[in-house]
């Protein structure tokens, strides 16, 4: 049809949180305006990230400023971005992010209800290959009404309200769930909005692909051990996984929310706690992946129960399909 050529009908991912926000009369539009100074940060960062390459060759403007000083690396540029969308949105008090060490607790002239917890540029060792990388952030609301503090923040992974990331690649793809669903939203560079292009997504019960650091396994644990090995030489008469791989998690998990199959970063002897940090990377992933129908282990728990004690933390964890991060956990469980 002619009429499919151009949509008309754009459901961008402001009416989309606005639509839904109507659903609850109670609420004031706060959460729609912190949102979109996120959205201003991933749309940012994306065109950094696609000039990145070229940057280096005629040192595009902005890129190097006016005293010569050497531009500044992309995840230090990006935590600074989101840092000062997050703050100038009115509606955050207290931030964790990948690159501070402290949270950072926002100015009481400019303080709202909600908790930001993110990196703000996953995967930045990858930068130099083009290959992908994202943002992933996590929303929780302050406790009481009171100063915001470090309890604010860690708070086990179930409490946040809302969860996402951002996908630096190919095309620029902004996964978001508050907490009804999950859903898909594509950067049209020509509106510079982003569009719904991935309504309710829903990840395979079963899937055919693990991925994993496989340059680990020696160091690895009984059942992850184990685990891997079943995908390789499945014993149950069903066919072999395929192995998939990026080193950038954001891109990981999203192949696996789309394709199914699981994504691992277990406990090895070197990291008895694993690499992934629990704030900023294992609860907003989690978050999507029981929205989506899936489920996220830490090798002990229900990754959204843990509950942090220190805002670096990190945890095992095994996301993906229903049924594969069953078996996982029934490895586990024999092993008790
Ligand atoms: P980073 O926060 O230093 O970028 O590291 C996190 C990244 C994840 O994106 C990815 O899943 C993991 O590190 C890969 O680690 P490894 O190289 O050990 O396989
Ligand atoms: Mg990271």
């Amino acid at each position: 049809h002619a009429a499919d050529a151009f949509r008309t009908d754009l459901m961008t991912i402001t009416r989309f949180v606005l639509n839904e926000q109507s659903k609850h009369p109670e609420s004031r539009g706060d959460f729609s305006i912190l949102l979109s100074h996120i959205v201003l940060g991933c749309k940012f960062v994306c065109a950094a990230v696609n000039k990145a390459g070229l940057a280096k060759l005629i040192g595009l403007a902005g890129e190097t400023n006016v005293q010569g000083e050497e531009q500044k690396k992309l995840d230090v540029l990006s935590n600074e971005v989101f840092v000062k969308a997050l703050v100038s949105s009115g509606r955050t008090c207290i931030l964790v992010s990948e690159e501070d060490e402290d949270a950072i607790i926002v100015e009481p002239s400019k303080r709202g209800k909600y908790c930001v917890v993110f990196d703000p540029l996953d995967g930045s060792s990858n930068i130099d290959c083009g290959v992908s990388i994202g943002t992933i952030f996590g929303i929780y609301m302050i406790k009481d009404g009171g100063e915001p503090s470090l309890e604010d923040v860690l708070q086990p992974g179930k409490n946040m309200l809302a969860a996402g990331y951002c996908m630096y690649g190919s095309s620029c793809t902004l996964v978001l769930s508050t907490g009804s669903g999950v859903n898909g939203f594509t950067l049209d560079p020509s509106l510079g909005e982003f569009i719904l292009t991935h309504p309710d997504i829903k990840i395979p019960k079963k899937g055919k692909i693990y991925s994993v650091n496989e340059g680990n396994a020696k160091n690895w644990d009984g059942p992850t051990a184990k685990y891997v090995e079943k995908c390789k030489f499945p014993t149950d008469g069903s066919s072999a996984k395929s192995l998939r791989y990026i080193g950038s998690m954001v891109a990981d998990v999203h192949r696996t929310l789309l394709y199914g199959g699981v994504f691992l970063y277990p406990a090895d002897k070197k990291s008895p706690n694993g690499k992934l940090r629990v704030l900023y990377e294992v609860f907003p992933m989690s978050f999507l992946m029981e929205q989506a129908g899936g489920q996220s282990f830490t090798g002990k728990e229900r990754s959204l129960d843990l509950v942090p004690k220190k805002i670096h933390e990190r945890s095992p964890i095994f996301l993906g399909s229903y049924d594969d991060v069953e078996e996982i956990k029934a490895l586990y469980a024999a092993e008790e």
